[in-house]
């Protein structure tokens, strides 16, 4: 949104707007709004993100860009939101890359079950050559990507039994994302899964459409899915990005300044974002305990058989996706693991 600052009721005309009744008339000072929606609550390490940026961009530019904060996919789910980027009815959302897939085919490489072994090592990727490469195949797509958020990495929760080895996939009923490489994942172990919208899962969970599902504890606990399920298993079974995205029409009205503080602001706000995604995923284990979820861990043994029947889709996405891309991926894993 660009406000004419001048502009009473005519405002949205833009900086040519009529205007010319106040004060500030003749001076052209241009108030730019932006709109930025997500999927998860404000208490969320994501929505405490959120408002890191609109706090920094705010102070930095004087009050004079202002961020207007819509939480809990009030404005749509993560695919509805980046198609109002696309169009330029919103201008910043912050999806997790899974379901980003149809837009830009290579974010599915981060999809892979078990890639990383800890946040900072897909830090180290995302913010890296590989990172940075996937994000710039946005703009022909009318979004700009300015850096990666940390959603993490993900469990299990049913309301059947325990999840503890790979038998007990069989014919589970788990929504998954809207994303090929979980939803043949879960097929591959034997599980019933469907894809869905974030927004529709805790409905889904209480009118037991399904019977589980599968997301990092913040969300779990935020989301109260504990009040819908029983059974937390602790897989960890794959890690998920956030990427930060503004509508690229919108970026491309902005000065060079004023780029510069909103994508500085998006990768400072998205350091302390990721600090505390990571203190949340340590402290939401206690929570969901107290509330009643029965918790239990798969052994390494369990998880090597897990592997090894979800390698094949591993393999067969490689192949789509780009088998140098995802050759570049595992040295660079492979030299991250030496230091
Ligand atoms: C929130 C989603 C969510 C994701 C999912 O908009 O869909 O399960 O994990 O966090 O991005």
């Amino acid at each position: 949104l660009i406000l004419a600052a001048c502009g009473g009721a005519n405002g949205s005309d833009g900086a040519t707007g009529a205007g010319g009744n106040d004060a500030t008339a003749g001076q052209a000072a241009t108030q730019r709004v932006i709109k930025a929606g997500i999927g998860l609550n404000e208490d969320h390490p994501e929505g405490q993100g959120l408002l890191k940026f609109k706090e920094i961009v705010e102070q930095k530019t004087g009050g004079k860009i202002k961020v207007e904060t819509y939480f809990a996919a009030q404005l749509g789910d993560d695919q509805q939101m980046t198609e109002a980027l696309k169009a330029g009815t919103l201008e910043v959302t912050v999806p997790s890359t899974s379901p980003l897939v149809g837009t830009v085919k290579e974010f599915g490489i981060f999809d892979f079950p078990f890639l990383f072994n800890s946040g900072e090592e897909a830090d180290a990727i995302l913010d890296g050559p590989i990172g940075q490469k996937i994000l710039e195949k946005l703009p022909e797509h009318n979004l700009v990507g300015l850096s990666y958020w940390e959603n993490g990495f993900r469990n299990l929760t049913n309301n059947q039994h325990p999840v503890a080895k790979l038998e007990d996939f069989q014919g589970l009923k788990i929504r998954t994302m809207q994303n090929e490489v979980h939803l043949d994942a879960f097929q591959a172990l034997g599980a019933n899964p469907t894809p869905m919208a974030f927004s529709e899962v805790f409905t889904a969970l209480e009118g037991k459409t399904v019977d589980g599902q599968e997301n990092p504890l913040a969300t779990i606990l935020s989301n109260k899915y504990y009040e819908v399920q029983d059974y937390l298993s602790m897989t960890r079974h794959v890690y998920t990005p956030f990427a930060f995205l503004i509508s690229k029409s919108f970026w491309d009205q902005l000065t060079p300044e004023e780029q510069t503080i909103i994508r500085e602001a998006s990768i400072e706000a998205g350091k302390y974002q990721r600090e505390l995604s990571r203190k949340a995923d340590q402290e939401a284990l206690d929570a969901l305990t107290k509330e009643g979820m029965k918790v239990n861990e798969l052994s390494d043994a369990e998880k090597e058989r897990i592997k090894q029947v979800i390698q094949p889709v591993i393999d067969k996405y490689s192949e789509q996706f780009g088998r140098d891309l995802v050759d570049q991926l595992n040295q660079q894993l492979a030299e991250i693991r030496k230091q």
